[in-house]
């Protein structure tokens, strides 16, 4: 983006027209980014907690008092519990390399702290991936326009993935079809040629029946699977005894005629490009979900194709940004523990090998994001907790805070950006100093160990000096990147990562369709089906409580939880709502506008009934993470559950059965 300054004072924002990809275009959140930076309810110098925890009151402290405080507290913690009694806690407020993942990590790694798993969003199909073709790759965006079938699948591309959509709108001047696949309809489905509203979870079926159609019918690439892959005659036996359209219909709840025609039509089309995404792998099964349908271009060879094949995220591509220099895995000593941050409740309220005495979050939100809301709570709220919270605003989290210390935002401090949608590496200037007395998060970490008498060099390297590291083995250097501002990655062009040819860093150098890693993980050796937790085929007796199955994607005009608090995003979001169809409204007594609570076990909150066709009956959607304490206290994490994905222990949000009564 390209920011104005004028007297010291950004003035105004918009997108770099010469960005190839963004084009000139900001996300309608991001566009508000001044709004968000000089908002009144900014984090301005370091505060202390004096009310109870949850309360939110605070006094003002400098950031001496705040760094003797923290060092004092985490060094009481380390001698009376050991180091891992420490978590860090930290997702994608930034996803800049240095405010990422750098200092934290030499800092948290050094002192033996408990290590995060990050799995609160994508390391289900991460995992998939990894397993499938040792890494994640897929076209480029701007080779897309040159398919003829696009299917957006489990992914609302025109409100979370914006900048993909000019070239699917090219590739459709070029005479593509798009289907998007969907138990919503999104805007992104109003867009598409076809709409197909599966039920959730159950993709890997549907994926299955494909295959089945494909090697039934001969339109199998038998050149591309011998060259390319291991595995693929299992397959073929297990989908062609298994998942017939016959059989995969009732599981998915959509007619046989369309499981038919979505095959023959991938299996008799050149390119085809699937965008799978991650609303499809937030369930039981998503692991399995995004393995299935990775090896759909496998079978047919679409990877030959330039545009062909499936993007779920290019980050593999950029293996070159040096990673292990930025965050010094290598300082983690032997044997430290590691919490998966999706059981952040359980972590707070249930371990005890230590318990955890001491909770370092920044670039996250827990205390709205995190499922299993209630459980969360009650371990922010323990006395015995100490909790750091670093951001630019109170936010639900922060009222737990016993230190709340101010960061500066992306037009206060430099950073490196990756992609995972597109293959270019950025620089982010800073384009005004930092508001207040705010810090960037690498500053905060090099002054608590200082502070905390590490002598390290490296927990002392400055973000420059971490930056020409990280870029060390690219071809091309920290100034002539913060010259251009974004640089593509040397991948050639088009891009065609798995090409007949391609030697993939899977133990056989193939796309592993039988993969023994996948069974290392708890997984068949062969792709297979996995049913949600929450469903007919694994708890009935659930079903019959809590019939409705919620999914809470995220708002349009908010990033998770981010940019709630921006009044003029919060005005187009309106209020929460519970989109819910007629017939589950009326069996239900429920009318239009009406005040509603959707609870299961875990919980419950309140919304307001928006009866609608966008919904099937037995499916009902919360657009999402509002901020509990600017909604009356409640979100959908209230209602979400902590249970895990089959691979990459992620977070299973939309895996989740309740029902609804007017309030
Ligand atoms: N405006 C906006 N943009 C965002 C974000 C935001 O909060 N707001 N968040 C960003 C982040 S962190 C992420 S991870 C991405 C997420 O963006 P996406 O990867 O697109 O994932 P979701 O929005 O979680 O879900 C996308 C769609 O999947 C559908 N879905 C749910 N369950 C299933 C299922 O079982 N099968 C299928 N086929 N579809 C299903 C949902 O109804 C939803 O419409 O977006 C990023 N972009
Ligand atoms: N029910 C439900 N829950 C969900 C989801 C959903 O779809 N439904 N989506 C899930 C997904 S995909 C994700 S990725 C997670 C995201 O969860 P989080 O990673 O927690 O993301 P945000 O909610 O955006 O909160 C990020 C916080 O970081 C702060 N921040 C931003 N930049 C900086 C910085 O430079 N320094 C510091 N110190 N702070 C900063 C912001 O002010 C913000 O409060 O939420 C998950 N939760
Ligand atoms: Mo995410």
């Amino acid at each position: 983006m390209l920011v104005t300054v004028e007297d010291g004072r950004a003035i105004r924002l918009g997108g770099d027209p010469e960005h190839p990809v963004t084009q000139g275009f900001l996300c309608t959140k991001v566009a508000k980014y001044l709004e968000r930076t000089y908002h009144e309810g900014r984090l301005l110098y370091p505060q202390i907690r004096t009310g109870a925890k949850g309360e939110g009151t605070f006094r003002r402290a400098t950031w001496d008092e705040a760094l003797e405080l923290i060092a004092t507290r985490l060094q009481r913690v380390i001698d009376t519990d050991g180091a891992q009694a420490i978590l860090p806690y930290s997702y994608a407020g930034t996803m800049g390399l240095l405010q990422g993942e750098s200092m934290d990590r030499r800092f948290f790694q050094r002192i033996g702290a408990s290590l995060l798993d990050r799995t609160i969003c994508a390391s289900a199909g991460a995992e998939a991936l990894n397993v499938t073709y040792g890494t994640r790759m897929g076209p480029d965006p701007q080779d897309i326009v040159d398919a003829k079938l696009i299917i957006l699948w489990g992914t609302n591309t025109l409100t979370a993935n914006p900048h993909l959509w000019p070239f699917v709108r090219r590739a459709k001047a070029n005479g593509a079809t798009t289907i998007c696949i969907d138990p919503l309809r999104t805007r992104t489905a109003v867009a598409c040629d076809e709409h197909i509203a599966i039920r959730p979870g159950t993709d890997a079926a549907l994926a299955l029946a494909i295959a089945h159609v494909l090697f039934r019918d001969g339109l199998d690439d038998r050149g591309y699977l011998e060259s390319m892959a291991v595995g693929w005659e299992g397959l073929r036996e297990r989908v062609l005894a298994e998942y017939s359209p016959e059989r995969v219909a009732p599981i998915c709840r959509i007619p046989v005629e369309t499981i038919e025609h979505l095959a023959r039509r991938y299996g008799t089309t050149r390119p085809t490009f699937i965008r799978v995404n991650y609303g499809l792998q937030r369930h039981a099964g998503g692991g399995s979900a995004v393995r299935a349908i990775s090896i759909l271009p496998a079978i047919t060879g679409a990877w030959d194709d330039a545009g062909g094949g499936v993007l779920l995220s290019t980050s593999g591509t950029f293996s070159a940004i040096d990673y292990a220099y930025l965050q010094r895995p290598d300082f983690t000593p032997a044997g430290t523990r590691t919490i998966n941050m999706s059981r952040l409740g359980e972590a707070l309220t249930r371990i005890d090998d230590p318990p955890v005495k001491a909770l370092v979050v920044y670039n996250s939100n827990p205390g709205a994001v995190a499922p299993d809301r209630e459980n969360v709570l009650a371990g922010l709220r323990r006395d015995d907790l100490f909790t750091v919270v670093l951001e630019h605003f109170q936010t639900d989290t922060a009222d737990y805070a016993d230190v709340l210390l101010p960061a500066t935002t992306q037009l206060e401090h430099d950073d490196l950006h990756k992609a995972y949608g597109h293959t270019y590496v950025m620089f982010n200037q800073a384009a005004i100093a930092p508001l207040g007395e705010a810090l960037p998060n690498t500053e905060i970490f090099r002054r608590i160990a200082a502070r905390m008498g590490l002598r390290d060099p490296e927990l002392q390297e400055s973000d420059e000096s971490m930056m020409r590291g990280a870029l060390r083995h690219l071809p091309f250097t920290l100034d002539e990147l913060r010259d251009k501002a974004s640089i593509r990655l040397d991948i050639g062009s088009p891009h065609l990562p798995y090409r007949r040819g391609a030697r993939l860093s899977t133990p056989s150098g193939k796309i592993e369709i039988a993969s023994e890693r996948a069974v290392a993980h708890g997984l068949d050796l062969l792709p297979e089906y996995v049913p949600p937790y929450e469903s007919e085929e694994r708890d009935p007796e659930l079903v019959r409580r809590f019939p409705l199955a919620l999914l809470s994607p995220p708002a349009h005009s908010f990033l998770n939880s981010t940019f709630v608090n921006v009044a003029s995003l919060r005005r187009a979001a309106g209020k929460p709502t519970l989109e819910i169809h007629a017939d589950d409204a009326s069996a239900r007594g429920i009318a239009n506008g009406v005040q509603v609570s959707i609870f299961n076990d875990r919980g419950a909150f309140v919304a307001e009934a928006v009866v609608t066709d966008r919904v099937r009956p037995g499916v009902v959607s919360a657009p999402s993470v509002w901020w509990p304490k600017l909604t009356g206290g409640t979100n959908a994490n209230h209602t979400t559950s902590q249970a895990v994905t089959d691979i990459g222990g992620g977070a299973t949000f939309y895996d989740n059965l309740v029902d609804v009564r007017a309030v």
